[in-house]
């Protein structure tokens, strides 16, 4: 099947599971939608944040895809079970993959999860770690709302990110646990600093492989994979084009990327016809 994956996030974080697709997955066209407008979702309720989710998928449903990629931590927690009931097509979210291999790696069950504010309140990560360990996992998580802006400032790569990270990480007794899971979309930016923080014993999880490895599978088990040649990739942000676009040519192997500026109301509205 020719028609596109979509992808959707909060903003430019989701690039992270784009950059994988590209790679892992040779023939799928892909079609990403960035919230940019109303980045960060990480502080926002769940109420709020569920509904955005709702509205990104219902534009890429009009724009024609075969299935959904919520690439987003945050998104994942507070909406993954209302747009699953809500579409028809297959939806898989990041907290899933990202906690079956965390239970694969630990040793001893002992898992700490990192991220945003709203996905540590859900309780997303441990309810789907405690379901797939049959309640033996010992599950932490720990929220890190500092870290998203030093990613977004461009220092995660600084000695003020090594400090914030280890000022943050500096609440948890690393005897409790032997796996982290970096459960936010910009995160894998900051593995290096998070790393060299804690001891060499614990595992270190991003979930943007286990991911695509999902996507993989549920095209095939849906028979749904695209077998022609040719396949496009286009991006959307309800935000600036510009700094979109200067963000997926730093981050992706795209030599001129399609990013366009997405009005997400106005596609929804537009009954039947797919822009494209
Ligand atoms: N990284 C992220 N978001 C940003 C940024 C960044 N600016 C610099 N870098 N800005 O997320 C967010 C606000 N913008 C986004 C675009 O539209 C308007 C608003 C992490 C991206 C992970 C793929 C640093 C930077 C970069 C390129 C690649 C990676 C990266 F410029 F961290
Ligand atoms: N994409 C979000 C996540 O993975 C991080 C950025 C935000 O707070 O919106 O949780």
């Amino acid at each position: 099947m020719k028609a596109p994956i979509g992808v959707i996030d909060s903003g430019v974080g989701g690039l992270t599971v784009v950059r994988e697709m590209i790679e892992r997955l040779p023939k799928e066209s892909i079609i990403y939608i960035g919230d940019d407008a109303r980045c960060p979702y990480g502080p926002k309720s769940p109420e709020e944040v569920a509904s955005y989710t709702v509205e990104l998928a219902e534009a890429l449903q009009h724009l024609g895809i075969k299935m959904l990629v919520i690439a987003c931590n945050t998104a994942t927690a507070a909406a993954l079970p209302i747009v699953s009931e809500a579409f028809d097509f297959p939806i898989i979210g990041v907290i899933e993959p990202g906690s079956r291999a965390a239970l694969q790696v630990s040793k001893n069950e002992k898992i700490v999860v990192l991220g945003t504010i709203g996905t540590v309140k859900s309780e997303a990560y441990n309810r789907a770690i405690l379901r797939r360990s049959d309640g033996r996992a010992e599950v932490q998580a720990l929220a890190c709302p500092n870290f998203v802006p030093i990613v977004e400032a461009g220092e995660y790569d600084t000695p003020q990110a090594k400090e914030v990270v280890a000022e943050t990480l500096s609440v948890l007794d690393s005897d409790t646990f032997d796996t982290a899971i970096l459960g936010c979309t910009h995160y894998p930016l900051l593995e290096k600093q998070i790393r060299d923080y804690f001891p060499p014993s614990v595992e270190i999880i991003s979930s943007a492989v286990e991911t695509v490895k999902d996507v993989d599978r549920t095209l095939r088990a849906f028979g749904i994979q695209n077998k022609e040649s040719g396949r496009t990739i286009r991006f959307y942000t309800t935000g600036e084009r510009s700094e979109f676009e200067e963000i997926v040519e730093d981050w992706l192997p795209i030599e001129r990327p399609v990013v366009e500026h997405i009005n997400l109301q106005a596609v929804i509205r537009s009954k039947g016809r797919t822009l494209r």
